[in-house]
C-alpha cells in the first residue's frame, strides 16, 4: 500500500507576481480542505513582489548581487489596471473604492501583496534568500536545491519534489554594442538601471530601443524637462503623435564623442544615453539542460501550456512569455501549475504534449499585425485558463481594452493614462486621479488616495 504520510515539497523560486499567484494556487486549494505539498519560496529580496518592489540602488545591491527591479520612482501602470486585475481579489476588494486604471507602482505593489497578508502567504517566503543552484536526479525525481541567506552568507542544502521556477525575466539587461560608444564623454545607461529622469532637465537624451521601455523613458525625460528626446528604433517607429520635444530617429549606427551617427546618414549631439534594448532570460542557478536559452516573446519553446518543461515535467516556469497580461494570466499559469502537482490534471504522453506546443508555436508565427499579438495572448491564457477552476476571467474582454488603451495613445500619448476603464469582474468603473499623468509628480499612494474622501461602499459583484 501506499505511504500516505509522503508529502511532497515544492519550491518556487521567486516572490514577484508570478510566484505569489503559485503560492495563492496552492491556497485556495487548501481552503477548499485539499492537502497540499510543503511549500517553500525563495525570494532574493527582503520583501515581496518582484518588479514592484522599487529600489533605489541600481547595479549591485548591500550583498554585491545584481539588483532585481528595474523599475522606476515615478513609474506608473502602462496598461490599464483592468487587464491585469485578478479575478480572485478584485481592486474593489482591496481599496474598497474605486481608484483610477492607471496606477503608479506603490499602489499597485500593495494590491499585489494585499492578498497575500489576507492570506497569511508569508511564512512561506524565505526572504533575502537566494537559489544558488537546482540539480535534478531523474532516477528519484527529486531536486536538490542550494539556497543562501544573503545577510549571513549561510548556505542551505535541501531536495524538493517538484520546481517552479518564477524568476522573472526583465532584469539583466542586453546591452548591445554600439561603434565608438567608448568614445562617448555622457552617461550611458540601460533602462534597468534607470531610476529617474530629474537629471535630465535641459538635456538632449538618445533612447534607444522601440518597445515599452523606450516609450516610456522617453516620456519620462519629457515630463521632467529634457530639452530634446530622440527615439532610435531599428525596425518600426512607435509612431505616436509626439509632443514637442520627442522626436523619433534611425538607428544609432557609430558614436564619435557627442555625436551619434544613425542609419538614414544623419547625426544628432546629445547629453546622455539610455538604451532600452530589452533583457535576456538568465537561469544561473539552472543547469544548461534545464534552463530555458531564449528571449522574450509570446510563445517559449520546451513549455507544455507555456509552464511544464517538456524534458524535465517536475520543472515549471511561470511568466517566461512576453507580456499583454500579466497577473491575472500569472494566476491561471499558477493554478495549472498546482494541479499538475496535485495530480488533478494529468499530463497527456510526451509525445502527445510535443504536438500541442507545435500548434501553439505554428500561430504565434503566423502573427501578423498588433492585435493579432493580444488575440494569441488571449488564446493561449484562455487555453490555460479552461484547464482550472480559477474564477471566470473574459480574457476577450481584456484584448478589448488593450486594443483600446493602443487607441487612446494613438490619441493623445500624454493623456492616456487619465483615462478611465470598467472593470471585467466588478463593473466598478475607475475614477479620474484628482491630478493628470502630465502633472503629477507625487506618485506616492498617500499622495494618490488624498481627496478621495472616505472609503465609498463598493456593491460586490
Ligand atoms: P518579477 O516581478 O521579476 O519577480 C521575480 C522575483 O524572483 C523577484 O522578486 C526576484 O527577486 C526573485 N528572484 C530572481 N532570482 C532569484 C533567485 N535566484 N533566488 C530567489 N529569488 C529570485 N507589467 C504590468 O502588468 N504593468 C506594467 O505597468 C508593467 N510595467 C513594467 C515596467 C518595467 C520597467 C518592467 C521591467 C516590467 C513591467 N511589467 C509591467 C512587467 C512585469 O514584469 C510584471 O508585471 C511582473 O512583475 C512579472 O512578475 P514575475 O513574478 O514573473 O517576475
Ligand atoms: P522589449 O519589449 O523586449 O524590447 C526591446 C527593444 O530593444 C526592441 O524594440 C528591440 O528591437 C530593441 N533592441 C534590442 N537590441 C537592439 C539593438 N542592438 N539596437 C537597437 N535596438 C535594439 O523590452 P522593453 O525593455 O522595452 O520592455 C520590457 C518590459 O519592461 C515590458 O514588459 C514593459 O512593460 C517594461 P527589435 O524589436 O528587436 O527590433
Amino acid at each position: 500500500t501506499a505511504d500516505t504520510s509522503f508529502r511532497l515539497r515544492v519550491a518556487v523560486i521567486g516572490a514577484g507576481p508570478s510566484g505569489l499567484a503559485q503560492l495563492r494556487a496552492f491556497a485556495a486549494a487548501r481552503k477548499e480542505g485539499a492537502e497540499i505539498p510543503e511549500i517553500v519560496c525563495f525570494e532574493r529580496q527582503s520583501d515581496l513582489g518582484g518588479q514592484w518592489n522599487y529600489s533605489w540602488r541600481h547595479g549591485t545591491d548591500e550583498y554585491g548581487e545584481s539588483v532585481h527591479s528595474s523599475m522606476y520612482r515615478h513609474l506608473w501602470s502602462n496598461g490599464p489596471k483592468e487587464t491585469l486585475e485578478l479575478a480572485d481579489y478584485t481592486f474593489d476588494e482591496h481599496f474598497g473604492r474605486p481608484i483610477s486604471s492607471y496606477p503608479p507602482r506603490e499602489v499597485l505593489w500593495d494590491y499585489i501583496s494585499g492578498r497575500i497578508e489576507r492570506d497569511g502567504l508569508r511564512e512561506w517566503i524565505r526572504f533575502s534568500t537566494i537559489v544558488r543552484r537546482v540539480d535534478h536526479d531523474a532516477a528519484t525525481r527529486t531536486f536538490t536545491v542550494v539556497s543562501e541567506y544573503l545577510p549571513t552568507g549561510e548556505q542551505t542544502t535541501e531536495v524538493f519534489d517538484r520546481v517552479v521556477v518564477a524568476t522573472g525575466h526583465f532584469s539583466v539587461p542586453n546591452v548591445p554594442y554600439f561603434e565608438g560608444i567608448e568614445t562617448f564623454p555622457g552617461q550611458v545607461t540601460h533602462a534597468h538601471d534607470f531610476r529617474g529622469a530629474e537629471h535630465m532637465e535641459g538635456r538632449t537624451v538618445l533612447v534607444v530601443g522601440g518597445s515599452s521601455s523606450a516609450e516610456d523613458i522617453a516620456l519620462q525625460a519629457f515630463k521632467f524637462g529634457a530639452a530634446r528626446v530622440l527615439i532610435s528604433h531599428r525596425r518600426d517607429p512607435l509612431g505616436y503623435g509626439w509632443p514637442d520635444r520627442i522626436e523619433e530617429c534611425a538607428v544609432a549606427e557609430r558614436f564619435e564623442g557627442r555625436t551619434v551617427h544613425l542609419a538614414d546618414g544623419t547625426s544628432v549631439e546629445v547629453d546622455e544615453v539610455v538604451l532600452c534594448t530589452g533583457y535576456r532570460h538568465s537561469f544561473p542557478f539552472l543547469p544548461a539542460h534545464l534552463a530555458l536559452h531564449t528571449k522574450n516573446k509570446l510563445w517559449q519553446d520546451h513549455l507544455y501550456k507555456g509552464v511544464v518543461f517538456e524534458h524535465c515535467t517536475d520543472l515549471f516556469y511561470l511568466g517566461m512569455q512576453d507580456q499583454w497580461f500579466t497577473f491575472n494570466m500569472f494566476d491561471a499559469m499558477g493554478w495549472f501549475v498546482r494541479d499538475v502537482i496535485l495530480g488533478r490534471f494529468e499530463l497527456p504522453p510526451l509525445e502527445e504534449m510535443r504536438a500541442d506546443m507545435a500548434a501553439w508555436k505554428a500561430k504565434f508565427e503566423a502573427i501578423d499585425s498588433v492585435p493579432a499579438k493580444g488575440w494569441f495572448q488571449a488564446a493561449h491564457f484562455k487555453d490555460v485558463l479552461a484547464a482550472t477552476d480559477y474564477p471566470p476571467f473574459d480574457v476577450d474582454a481584456g484584448v478589448r481594452t488593450f486594443l483600446e488603451w493602443k487607441q487612446d495613445k494613438k490619441e493623445d500619448i500624454l493623456t492616456y493614462r487619465d483615462v478611465c476603464y470598467t472593470s471585467h469582474l466588478t463593473g466598478t468603473t475607475a475614477t479620474p486621479h484628482h491630478t493628470p499623468w502630465i502633472d503629477e509628480l507625487d506618485d506616492s499612494m498617500e499622495n494618490y488616495l488624498r481627496l478621495h474622501g472616505p472609503v465609498a461602499a463598493v456593491e460586490p459583484a
